[in-house]
């Protein structure tokens, strides 16, 4: 172990020793919402917020339903180095807009306090009837970031080059490709080169990034989002196509060594300051858009959570185990954006997702984790009808289409509603995931989604507007916090 890895942990014990002794006071939870880029987390943490403090709609969150949660307010976040969500901000695109926020770019904190009354006479005397929820939202490039924990330099640039050479992926790497051929990696160290080298690499990224890939990220997720890293040795490395460190002084060796500093630097302190500090955690999982993509998308989405969530397990198998990282001991993988599908599909959605981080659960179970799989809604974009196809009746969902969306040639607007038959998800979630011989069995159902705008908000007779519509949320909430409000 290096001496940098124990000043982490110790730092570590001493801000959980403290944060526990400030629960005497209030307890609090930290609510780990964590997902790949667009997943839907800045959504789901600002319609939680909504809800709980407007009144929403929330049958299935018990102590709320049954009265028992007197009040929500946001209050100062505990990290003063942090900057604050920008709650208002995103409630005002979404309600008043309705517009989606934009991607995150930096990361942000909120704390929402809760005062309830428990449900017992005895918890009643004992408690003290307020709960702090502490959320942090990020950019979800930076998620990848902790699968480069487990990995040295030869492994990741061996993976990212296989990665780099599949199908339509291979003509953004194409310039880069032929400079990491031409490039000698066991010659004298050269600056000029390794900056070459990291430019194509990172304009392959953002090539990536700009196209409809569901997992349209590839580690490291500062090269696009560097900050104040711009230009340091940190973020000017790229992956060589090499077996081994090579010769010291030589073009590997200063390339390993920057990858070791990116992960010390960058990687290692937002793991240590926002994921393992986690009491509970939601993982968002855009599935719909995978399916829609096709078995390749899937596969590749099922590779990138179980290698980012294996980071968690990392952590807790460090022989400071116990002593050092919280446990987490609830786990909601949530396949988001279920509005874009009918209602009587949903069993389905939630039987694939649990198909998709099956792997990736089993090592959160290995840690004794409650896991819970669900499909939702943060935000409700739309409302369930029929229409009639050669005289069948189909299960359709209404909404309005993004300006520029298209649906049969027809080019949306933003301002016209639609009914579409999405297409019906299949019984047998292994059509994803079968070798090549089934893939018939996806095209046959013939899936297709399109992004809606957020819904227009009803209100009511005093004119006073209602809070965000949703799918599902209550429950999440339920599983997420309910036993803390009981
Ligand atoms: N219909 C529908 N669309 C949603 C919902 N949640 C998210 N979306 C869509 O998904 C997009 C991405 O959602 P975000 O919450 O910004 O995703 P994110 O995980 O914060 O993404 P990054 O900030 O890039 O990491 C939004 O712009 C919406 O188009 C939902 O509940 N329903
Ligand atoms: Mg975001």
């Amino acid at each position: 172990m290096r001496l940098s890895t124990i000043t982490d942990e110790t730092g570590l014990v001493l801000a959980n020793l403290a944060t526990r002794a400030g629960e005497v006071f209030t307890p609090t939870i930290r609510l780990g919402v964590t997902g790949l880029a667009r997943a839907g987390k800045t959504v789901f943490i600002t319609a939680l917020i909504h809800n709980l403090i407007h009144g929403g709609r929330l049958p299935l969150f018990r102590a709320y339903a049954s009265g028992r949660i007197a009040d929500a307010t946001l209050e100062p976040q505990p990290d003063d180095a942090v900057p604050r969500f920008d709650y208002e901000g995103h409630v005002e695109a979404l309600v008043d807009d309705r517009l989606w926020p934009d991607s995150t770019r930096r990361i942000s904190e909120l704390r929402l306090t809760i005062t309830f009354e428990s449900a017992s006479y005895l918890a009643r005397t004992l408690r003290s009837g307020r709960l702090h929820l502490d959320i942090v939202d990020y950019p979800g490039e930076w998620l990848l970031d902790l699968a480069l924990m487990n990995q040295t330099f030869v492994e990741w640039s061996r993976a990212a080059i296989e990665r780099a050479r599949l199908g339509s992926r291979h003509s953004h790497a194409a310039a880069w490709l032929a400079k990491l051929d031409a490039a000698d990696a066991r010659a004298p160290e050269d600056e000029t080169l390794a900056r070459e080298l990291a430019a194509l690499f990172t304009d392959y990224l953002r090539a990536r990034r700009s196209d409809d890939d569901p997992i349209s990220t590839e580690p490291p997720g500062r090269f696009l989002m560097p900050g104040d890293l711009a230009g340091s040795p940190a973020l000017t490395f790229s992956p060589l196509d090499i077996d081994n460190d090579g010769p010291p002084g030589s073009l590997a060796r200063m390339m390993v060594r920057r990858y070791e500093s990116y992960k010390n630097v960058v990687v290692r302190p937002f793991f240590r300051d926002h994921f393992a500090r986690l009491d509970r955690q939601i993982v968002l999982v855009d599935t719909l858009h995978a399916l829609n993509s096709g078995k390749t998308s899937v596969a590749d989405l099922e590779a990138a959570l179980a290698a980012t969530l294996s980071a968690f397990k990392h952590g807790t198998a460090n022989w400071l185990t116990g002593l050092v990282l919280r446990r987490i001991d609830r786990i909601l993988f949530a396949a988001t954006k279920a509005d874009h599908v009918h209602h009587e599909d949903h069993d389905r959605l939630e039987a694939i997702l649990a198909r998709i981080v099956e792997r990736a659960a089993e090592q959160a179970k290995f840690a004794g984790a409650d896991v819970e799989v669900l499909a939702l809604a943060s935000v409700r974009a739309t409302r369930e009808g029929t229409v009639t196809r050669a005289s069948e009746r189909l299960p359709s969902i209404v909404g309005t289409p993004l300006p520029g969306e298209t649906v049969d040639g027809r080019v949306f607007d933003g301002k016209t509603e639609i009914a579409v038959f999405p297409g019906d998800l299949p019984d047998d979630p292994d059509v994803f995931f079968d070798a090549a011989g089934k893939s018939d069995a996806v095209s046959q159902t013939n899936l297709r989604f399109i992004r809606f705008r957020p819904p227009q908000l009803e209100r009511t007779a005093e004119g006073l507007t209602l809070s965000l519509p949703h799918i599902r949320l209550d429950r999440a909430l339920e599983f997420l916090i309910g036993d803390r409000l009981a």
